[in-house]
Order: structure tokens, then sequence, then C-alpha cells
């Protein structure tokens, strides 16, 4: 924990009496308690531990899974990755501009997630979000011609990073107030259900946005309505340069949503074959009981916050040491193993991923601005 959060949380603790259990404390042995449960971030080395144990029941479900699908989900994740760097890197080129937020390090929840839906199912969004809206359908020249403000981009180079959206591919956004798209999920979960159109909706946040009112006032009325929705918590431990330790009295979102009555699971958000599993059995509950699930899916950014992010709240370390479970490596390594893939087909996926990226480029590149005219379309205010 941080030095700051601590002197904050002992000086404020200057009780002798212990009320959760009744016990006669220190000042100081009170305070320490508070530390650790304040401070339970995911230790990398038990994480590796774990996942090492776990490794067998990913190969079952690796076994069970459709090797074409495996493949084409391990597909999904390189050029997701391969799309972000190029986008850091035209970005400082200055051919991109506004606010620009990369996934690189979590694009194992994406795709665990967006693999397992029916295409009619709806999704929502932070600004996080290009490689969500690329594997829910939206073309990548689409999303990269947004980034550079072009017409022909996904919303015609008027949205920029934040707010990609396609109604056609059921993609809500992208978007900027942290914590919005809760509401509007919910909104959605209870359209589908008045509807009766058994569309499921996922909602993706991250665990700064579980601090905002909307997701409690959302988490109350989707268990009292019984809405079709997942509620999916990317919690990368940092909202900005605050880390979670030093904003959220009680680290486990899991646990939040148990005091609403909702089904929830605690996920390891670098190995995809689980965020899979657990996306598949929050579907089936949301489809066939209509009920809402969270889950709190646990990853690392391995960038800054956004473009402009200069980094100084974590070390070089720390994210040396989260790098080691890179999503990707991982999930290459477990199909290697399986005999799913051979080190040719992985080149052949990068060599894909290059291609498409590539591409992309092109189009954006030489795509048009939007004409002056376009100021005053979609204009609703
Ligand atoms: C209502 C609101 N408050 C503050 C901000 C400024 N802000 C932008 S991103 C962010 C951090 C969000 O972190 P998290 O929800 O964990 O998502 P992550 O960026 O880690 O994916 C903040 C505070 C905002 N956009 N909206
Ligand atoms: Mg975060």
């Amino acid at each position: 924990m941080p030095k700051s959060t601590a002197t904050r949380q002992r000086s404020t603790t200057t009780t002798n009496r212990d009320s959760a259990n009744g016990s006669n404390k220190t000042a100081s042995e009170v305070s320490d308690k508070i530390d650790r449960i304040v401070t339970d971030k995911v230790d990398v080395e038990q994480a590796k531990a774990e996942y090492q144990k776990r490794k067998k029941t990913q190969r079952n479900l690796i076994k069970q899974t459709d090797p074409k699908l495996l493949k084409e989900m391990l597909f999904q994740m390189v050029p997701g990755r391969r799309f972000e760097e190029k986008c850091a890197e035209v970005y400082r080129t200055g051919k991109i501009g506004g606010f620009c937020h990369l996934y690189i390090g979590q694009e194992a929840i994406a795709t665990g997630i967006l693999t397992a839906l029916r295409p009619d199912d709806m999704v929502i969004a932070s600004y996080r979000s290009h490689v969500q809206a690329i594997i829910k359908g939206i073309a990548p020249e689409q999303v990269l011609a947004e980034l550079y403000g072009k017409a022909t981009g996904a919303v015609k180079g008027k949205g920029g990073s934040m707010h990609m959206f396609s109604k056609e591919r059921e993609f809500y956004g992208g978007h900027g107030i942290v914590g919005g798209q809760i509401g509007i999920a919910t909104g959605m979960a209870f359209a589908a259900k008045y509807k009766k159109t058994e569309q499921v909706t996922l909602c993706f946040f991250g665990e700064a946005a579980v601090n905002q009112g909307i997701f409690h006032e959302s988490l109350n009325m989707a268990q009292l309505w019984k809405l079709p929705a997942i509620y999916i918590c990317e919690n990368n431990i940092y909202g900005m340069g605050t880390s979670q330790a030093r904003a959220m009295s009680i680290s486990s979102v899991a646990r939040k949503a148990e005091s609403y009555g909702i089904a929830n699971e605690f996920v390891d958000g670098m190995d995809v074959m689980a965020v899979r599993d657990a996306t598949l059995k929050a579907i089936e509950r949301a489809r066939k009981e209509s009920l809402p699930t969270l889950l709190e899916i646990r990853t690392y950014r391995f960038m800054g916050h956004s473009m402009s992010d200069p980094g100084k709240y974590r070390t070089s370390e720390e994210i040396k040491k989260y790098q080691e479970r890179d999503p990707i490596v991982l999930f290459r390594e477990s199909l290697t193993e399986a005999k799913v893939i051979s080190d040719k087909d992985y080149a052949e996926i990068e060599a894909r991923a290059k291609e498409t990226v590539e591409k992309a480029i092109k189009f954006a590149e030489e795509s048009p601005f939007p004409d002056a005219d376009e100021l005053f379309t979609d204009v609703y205010a």
C-alpha cells in the first residue's frame, strides 16, 4: 500500500476498541488489520502458481473446444495487440488526435467474452474499447479511420478513439464518462426483456467505475427486475494513476455484487479459456433464467492509462512482472502443448495480423476528412 494511504488510515484509526471482534487492540494492531484488508492486490507469483495448477482444467477446456474456434480466439488476440501497437506508433506522429486508451495486456478478456456471444447480443463499453469494437464486428479499417477522424470512420470521424459505435453490430459505444455505460446497459437489458428478444447485454467497465453510484443503482435494479445483463469489471488495478488499494475500501468487486444478491465470479483475466468459461455460464444464466451476473476479471494494462500518461505511479519492475503473464504468450503455449497449433501456424497468425493492420492503415490514410456540412448532421442537442 502506498505510504500516504497507510498514513491516512492510521491517523483516523484512533480507537482502542476493535468493533469487528469486540477485543481490545492497540491502534497500530487495528491499522495493520486495515492495511491487510485494503491491500489485496494480486500477487503475480501466486497468480502464476495458481495458473500452473489450473493448467489441467485449462487443457480439458481446450480439448472440449473446437480447434477452429481456439485458433480463431488466438487470431482475435494477436491482431488486437498489433492494432493497438500501431495506434501508439501513429499517435506519436500526430495523425491521431484527442484521447487514446490502449488495451495491450487485456486482450484475453475481450476475446474470451466476445467469442462466446450470439451476434445479436448487445455490447457496451468504456473508452478503452478499440479491440472490443473490432471483435464485435466493426472492421479494423473503420476503427482506425475513426481514430484518424476520417469520414469513413465508425461514426464518420466525429467520435474518435473513445466513441466507436455500430447499431448493425449491436455495439453501443465507447463511453467517456466513467461508469456511464453501466446505467445504459441496465436499460438495454430491461428493453430486451420487455421486448422478449432473448438478447443478452454485456457491459465492460474498469474497477474505478465501481466507486460510482450508477454501479450500485444498476446492480440493485438488475437483480430486482431479473435482467439478462452481464457486468464485466476489467480490474487492471489502476484508475488513471490511482491504484485500487488507494481508492476502494474493499477491493473485491465480486463481493460487492453479493450485497445485491447477484451471481458473481472472480476470473483470471490473463487466461482466455477461464474468461470464456465464466462467460458461457453467465450467458446461460442470462438467456435461460433472465438473471444478471457480475464477473470481476483481474488483468493488467501494459501501457499507460492513455497515450499522455507519464506513468510515474508504478515501477517498470511491476510492469515487467505482470508481462510475464502475457495472455497471448500463455494461450499460445497452451495451444502448442495441446498440439492445436504449431510454430508455423503461429507465424501465419502473426502474418495475417500484420496484413490486417497494414490494410487498416492504408484505408485510414487514404480516406478523406469529413465535409464541413457534417458539423450539422447527427446533432441532437
Ligand atoms: C465521471 C468521470 N469521472 C472522472 C473521469 C476521469 N477519468 C477518466 S478515466 C478514469 C479512470 C477510470 O479507471 P477504470 O474505471 O479503472 O478504467 P481503466 O482506465 O483502468 O480501464 C478517470 C477517473 C471521467 N472520465 N468520468
Ligand atoms: Mg482500471
